[in-house]
């Protein structure tokens, strides 16, 4: 068995600080490639704004798939949320996620829902912020569905949003949502400060996995921090899992020394826990 691996890559420049890439598309494909992976995640403000031919050509030209797009720019540069208490925003990110879906078709792509899901803001109760994003999901869910796309909510950790932090609650909105194009994105960085136990968390979400990004506990590459990176590999194969191993951590001490020793680290420590097979 072996896993792919793939790093993110912005195709904007971004505040999100643990974006590794960002700059010249092409010189950072051909960069990622030559380092070993297979894949690039894209990250992606709005699809308008790019141009989804010379993505896949760039792409294909280098041999890199790209398992997922990641939508949190819409958040993080324009506020839009499935959560907001104004509806025309809550609609706009609805459209913003299924304008996504076309693109995540022709790439092969998981759609990420990540911080797009919104916080539960200042007047909302709980119950209705909850509401409002299942019915978001659902309505993302049926186009989904009906162009064969798969999509993918992160837990994210309670620092950062107050909606779905942990997988037990990631899987109870899965069933919520009750869509088969409808899953969850781990990412071990939040798993490390929200979960018991990363690899029961991950044995729990079994097939509902269907992207996953890595980080050690300082996000910083794999290897960098105190994460049990053969662990937890373990345990996500025993899931079956066919997806990607995506890295999303700091550029630090800078992208491409990340990069490196990140997907260095996590290949030898997937030789030395299936050493056996
Ligand atoms: C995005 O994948 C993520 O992990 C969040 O921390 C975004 O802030
Ligand atoms: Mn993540």
């Amino acid at each position: 068995m072996g896993f792919r691996y793939s790093v993110v890559l912005s195709t904007q420049v971004s505040s999100f600080d643990a974006v590794a890439f960002t700059g010249d598309f092409e010189a950072n494909v051909a960069d990622i490639a030559q380092m070993g992976y297979d894949g690039v995640e894209l990250a992606i403000r709005d699809p308008r704004l790019v141009n989804a031919d010379a993505i896949q050509r760039v792409v294909g030209a280098h041999g890199l798939g790209v398992p997922a797009i990641g939508t949190g720019q819409a958040w993080v540069e324009e506020r839009l949320s499935f959560t907001d208490p104004d509806p025309d925003i809550r609609h706009r990110a609805v459209e913003r996620v299924k304008s996504h879906l076309p693109l995540a078709k022709e790439l092969g792509a998981v759609v990420i829902i990540g911080l797009l899901r919104g916080i539960v803001r200042p007047g909302v109760s709980q119950e209705q912020a909850e509401s409002w994003l299942v019915g978001a999901l659902r309505e993302c869910a049926e186009e989904a569905s009906r162009l064969g796309v798969r999509f993918a909510l992160e837990p994210i950790n309670r620092y950062e949003t107050t909606l779905v932090n942990n997988v037990a609650q990631g899987l109870e909105l899965v069933d919520k949502v009750g869509s088969e194009s409808f899953g969850l994105l781990l990412d071990t960085f939040h798993m490390n400060i929200e979960e018991p136990s990363i690899e029961d968390s991950i044995r729990t979400a079994g097939d509902r996995i269907f992207h996953f990004h890595v980080a050690d506990s300082n996000r910083w590459y794999p290897g960098a921090g105190h994460l049990d990176f053969g662990a937890i590999l373990r345990a996500l194969a025993d899931t079956g899992y066919q997806g990607y191993v995506s890295g999303e951590f700091l550029p630090l001490p800078d992208a491409r020394t990340a990069a490196m020793k990140g997907i260095e680290y996590l290949k030898s420590v997937e030789a030395s826990i299936f050493v056996t097979e």
